[in-house]
């Protein structure tokens, strides 16, 4: 699949642009490329901290599936980021926080953010998969500097931006081929392979408020996370944001 590369020394989001290029008919695998965003932006309307020195970019996708299937592109991703970043750096202390959060340690990489549109039929019309991963930053602003890290920091390596980004493409493509030819079950596996939040006890929460709490047991067929609770009450999430204790 060709990959379309458009570079930006500024932009307000790449995943702003990128869903304006995919209204605009851009074909799938155009990737919007910017050194600083002056509008990063995480889920739920949070700031995404963007300087010089990370990869800031937004890929089009438009995969032939039921949107149901949607929200695993953004497992898909957080597998592909980590396979790239394990292989590229030699380290396999690159784990993934469910459902969106790549870590290093307990410090947060690399964050990534879907955003899914639908034809007037129903049908998905494109996924912007946004990513962000913090490559070559030396420092954070005060209140991220207890929770964000980058690879530059964590393994003194200096892979450039557009290196990561290129290896990222690579495996990202992979992984793509595969769900659409057989479904979602390597990403699965892999998946298990590389998070650290099934056997934990967790915090699910919206933006603000604590919706339960229990032990992640499992990720299900469409990527859901089902978290049992001690009475044995047992639910699943396919969104929101946990807090690992
Ligand atoms: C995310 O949101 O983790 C999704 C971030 C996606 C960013 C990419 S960059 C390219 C593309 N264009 C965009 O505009 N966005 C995408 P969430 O799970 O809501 O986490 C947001 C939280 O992460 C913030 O509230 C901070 O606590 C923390 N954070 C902000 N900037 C960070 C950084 N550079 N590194 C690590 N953590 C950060």
């Amino acid at each position: 699949m060709p990959v379309k590369i458009l570079r930006y020394p500024q932009v307000t989001s790449t995943n702003l642009l990128a869903k304006d290029l995919a209204l605009n008919k851009a074909t799938e695998w155009t990737v919007v490329v910017a050194e600083q965003q002056q509008q990063g932006q995480g889920r739920l309307s949070r700031v995404w901290e963007s300087q010089l020195g990370g990869l800031w970019c937004s890929v089009i996708l438009r995969p032939q599936l039921a949107p149901e299937f949607a929200p695993q592109a953004t497992l898909l991703a957080a597998v592909a980021v980590t396979k790239a970043l394990r292989t590229l750096y030699a380290t396999e202390s690159i784990k993934i926080k469910w459902p969106n959060d790549v870590l290093i340690g307990q410090k947060k990489l690399c964050g990534i953010l879907s955003e899914l549109a639908l034809t007037a039929a129903g049908e998905i019309d494109y996924i912007v998969v946004g990513i962000g991963v913090n490559v070559g930053q030396t420092s954070f602003s005060e209140n991220l500097q207890d929770i964000a890290t980058s690879l530059l920091i964590e393994t003194g390596k200096t892979y450039t931006c557009t290196q990561v980004l290129d290896r990222i493409l690579e495996v990202f493509q992979e992984y793509y081929q595969e769900w659409l030819q057989n479904g979602y079950e390597k990403i699965r596996a892999d998946w298990l392979k590389y998070n650290c939040t099934l056997g934990n006890f967790v915090t699910v929460k919206d933006d603000t408020q604590i919706i339960f709490q229990g032990l992640a047991t499992e990720l299900d067929d469409y990527g859901c996370l089902v978290v049992s609770d001690a009475a044995g009450k047992q639910l699943k999430f396919d969104f929101g944001e946990i807090s690992i204790r």
